[in-house]
């Protein structure tokens, strides 16, 4: 049995009843439905920023310097921090990986890590439902930190209005290997580490590479956004003013340029998307895989009885009439 929260108890904000429902979103998914339907309606999403970058680069330094120069403007801000390691040690590393204990215990902060787990599709659907739970319980700014520079960071990155990308000045050869759609994905690129003696040099090779990523995406998304380098230090907290204000003017920037609703429409679409194939996953696929008919169908395309695109067929065919049968 889960207990039952009601949408005032997530909007009163209190931090329990909001850990206790993205621990519902991530497990009980089901069963939180419900609520989710009634908090989407009648709640504006948080403005999303998305912060990725090599492991240790200072992702985690200057997100919590910005939520402390945020909060500090009387706002609530949360923090999803994305644990890709948790898939194989069922989240015992997340407590090294968030190292944001200065604004643990800030009021009008929430950190929360969640795991993205190799989901179809790349990404977990639970972390937008929090975003919802979130929202609802009145942050205006989620921040959400992936780090990496793959493709799952790109799905994550994908999901918020402004994305940070932060590199370091070691990271020379590390940033060829970016993926190009973390390049033009980069709405702020975050040149961390400033004090050390090769930034200056990492600050040129990566003006080079927006420069060229720019001549070649002439129709990207931001082609009429010039895309910031910031210098910082983040354990110093210098740079951390600028930052802030890009973040701002990106912001400015969507909503002048209507692209902050083009991006939502494209999230929520891929919420959908992902919504239906859990759902397929969950009602139609894995009870299958899991009934004696399937082991049977198995044998006979062994056995060369039918073949694998029949198989299908036939199988869809049966989901159908199940459909059918939920209908009547
Ligand atoms: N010299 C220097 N060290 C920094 C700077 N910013 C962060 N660090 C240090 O770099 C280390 C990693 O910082 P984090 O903020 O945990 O980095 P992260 O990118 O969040 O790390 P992961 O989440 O593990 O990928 C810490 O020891 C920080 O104190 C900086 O600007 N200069
Ligand atoms: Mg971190």
């Amino acid at each position: 049995m889960i207990m039952e929260i009601s949408a005032e108890g997530v909007r009163s904000g209190d931090e329990r009843i909001i850990a206790r429902v993205i621990s519902q979103v991530e497990n009980q998914r089901q069963q939180v439905f419900p609520l989710l339907k009634e908090l989407y309606r009648s709640t504006e999403l948080a403005y999303l920023v998305g912060i990725t970058g090599p492991p240790g680069s200072g992702k985690s330094t200057l997100v919590e310097k910005l939520v402390l120069s945020w909060t500090a403007e009387e706002e609530k801000v949360a923090v999803i921090a994305i644990d890709p390691s948790s898939e194989f040690s069922g989240g015992a590393l997340l407590g090294d990986r968030i190292r944001m204990g200065k604004i643990s215990t800030e009021k009008n902060v929430f950190i929360r890590s969640m795991a993205t787990r190799g989901y179809l599709g790349g990404l977990n659907p639970a972390i937008f439902d929090t975003v919802v739970v979130l929202s609802a319980a009145g942050y205006q700014k989620v921040v959400i930190e992936t780090v990496g520079v793959g493709q799952n960071e790109i799905d994550i990155v994908r999901l918020a209005d402004t994305t940070l990308v932060v590199t370091v000045p070691e990271a020379g050869d590390e940033i060829q290997t970016f993926k190009a759609g973390l390049m033009e994905a980069g709405d702020i690129f975050v040149l961390n580490k400033a004090d050390q003696p090769t930034a200056s040099r990492m600050g040129l090779i990566l003006k080079q590479m927006l420069e060229m990523n720019d001549s070649e995406n002439h129709s990207s998304d931001n082609s009429d956004w010039e895309v910031p380098i910031v210098k910082t230090v983040g354990t110093e907290g210098e740079g951390i003013e600028e930052l802030r204000r890009a973040v701002m003017q990106h912001r400015d920037f969507l909503s002048r340029s209507q692209k902050e609703r083009y991006n939502r429409s494209r999230v929520i679409r891929n919420h959908v998307v992902h919504l239906m194939e859990e759902f397929l996953r969950n009602h139609y696929i894995d009870p299958l895989l899991e009934s004696p008919v399937f082991q049977e169908i198995l044998a006979g395309i062994s056995a060369r009885k039918t073949d694998p695109y029949t198989a299908v067929e036939q199988l869809l065919k049966s989901f159908n009439k199940e459909q059918g049968k939920h209908e009547n």
